[in-house]
């Protein structure tokens, strides 16, 4: 049987690799392992729940029955407080950042779509928490603004959980990206996925077709070209999950500027940002259509950006189609 390798064991091996490693960041992420852990019990529950609280407004256990994604919100919050090594968090779910009072200077801010894609927990269909941490930048008593605002290529570490039919764990700190899965019989992350890379190139394709006549007209004529070639359309409508079959089968996922969401839709900071690492930690490529998206230095805390990532070769092929469509009207 081989050695089974917890999250927990390999994060602190990493660490034993990295002579100036000093333990915070391993102690962080294990943080965010356990909230993901208690989020995933909450949303495997949530149609019994459902049904069992369905006559009233509280569940069986008295309390009240809270929307999952504020619900993972809070989790992630109280467990990032709790850790001691984050002064500072931004949420999707919170309009700002939260500064964190630690007995020491911690080093670390951490943000995160608590649960993505929430609007698919009704149908059963996975969804994701997303995270990125970064070494604060600013040395007052407390974070600042421009601790979150540092481009993706200052991420320290970043990952995603996929509430799937089995809930995964995918993280880099930029030395390789490993994937786990969780046994609930034991209540262990461990290890499945080691060192993802990504197919240099696949047939699939991942954009929401209804949007096509919005897209500006190099996304529409990459799709012409998608749907002329032997390629096969995938889109799951939540973004971990899409994300999660790209990296894993290779692909491009894509959500172009549409011209009611002119940036775009999906947010900068806590989505493409984070997943942007994973990508290039695994060999893609992640772009706002012309540039890289660990590049952008962000303005504002929910900014939002057009998005193409996964096999480097498909990426590559999606930017060409925009520059051209750019000469034609330059
Ligand atoms: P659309 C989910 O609401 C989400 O934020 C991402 O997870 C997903 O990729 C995208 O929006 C789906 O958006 O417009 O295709 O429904």
């Amino acid at each position: 049987m081989n050695k089974i390798i917890s999250l927990d064991e390999h994060i602190i091996q990493s660490q034993r690799n990295l002579p100036y490693a000093t333990g915070e960041l391993s102690s962080l992420l294990r943080d965010i392992g356990l909230a993901s852990k208690i989020v995933s019990r909450e949303v495997n529950k949530a149609g019994l729940v459902d049904i069992a609280g369905r006559a009233d407004t509280e569940n069986t256990s008295g309390d009240d029955v809270q929307k999952l994604d504020m619900l993972a919100n809070d989790l992630l919050i109280s467990c990032l407080k709790n850790s001691g090594e984050c002064c500072g968090i931004a949420s999707e779910e919170e309009d700002t950042f939260k500064p964190i009072k630690t007995h020491k200077q911690s080093k670390y801010i951490v943000l995160f779509d608590p649960l993505d894609g929430s609007s698919n927990i009704d149908v059963n269909v996975s969804i994701g928490t997303i995270f990125a941490i970064y070494r604060r930048q600013s040395y007052d008593s407390q974070c600042t603004i421009d601790d979150f605002l540092q481009k993706g290529v200052k991420q320290a570490a970043a990952g995603y959980v996929l509430y799937g039919s089995s809930t995964m764990l995918v993280y880099t700190t930029g030395r390789g990206v490993n994937g786990f899965t969780l046994d609930p019989s034991i209540g262990e992350f461990c290890l499945s996925h080691p060192n993802i890379k990504i197919p240099q190139k696949s047939n699939i394709y991942s954009v929401n077709q209804a949007n096509y006549k919005k897209y500006p007209s190099g996304a529409q004529a990459y799709i012409d070209h998608c749907m002329n070639s032997d390629y096969t359309q995938r889109y799951i409508g939540s973004m971990v999950a899409d994300v999660h079959r790209t990296l894993i089968k290779g692909g491009i996922f894509f959500y172009p500027a549409t011209k009611s969401k002119p940036k775009g839709k999906l947010r900068l900071l806590y989505e493409c940002n984070p997943l942007a690492m994973l990508v290039e930690g695994a060999g893609g490529k992640a772009s706002d259509g012309k540039n890289r998206i660990l590049d952008i230095l962000p303005t504002e805390l929910h900014q939002r950006t057009p998005v193409f990532l996964g096999s480097p070769d498909m990426v590559d092929e999606a930017e060409a189609f925009i520059r051209e469509s750019l000469s034609v009207y330059s």
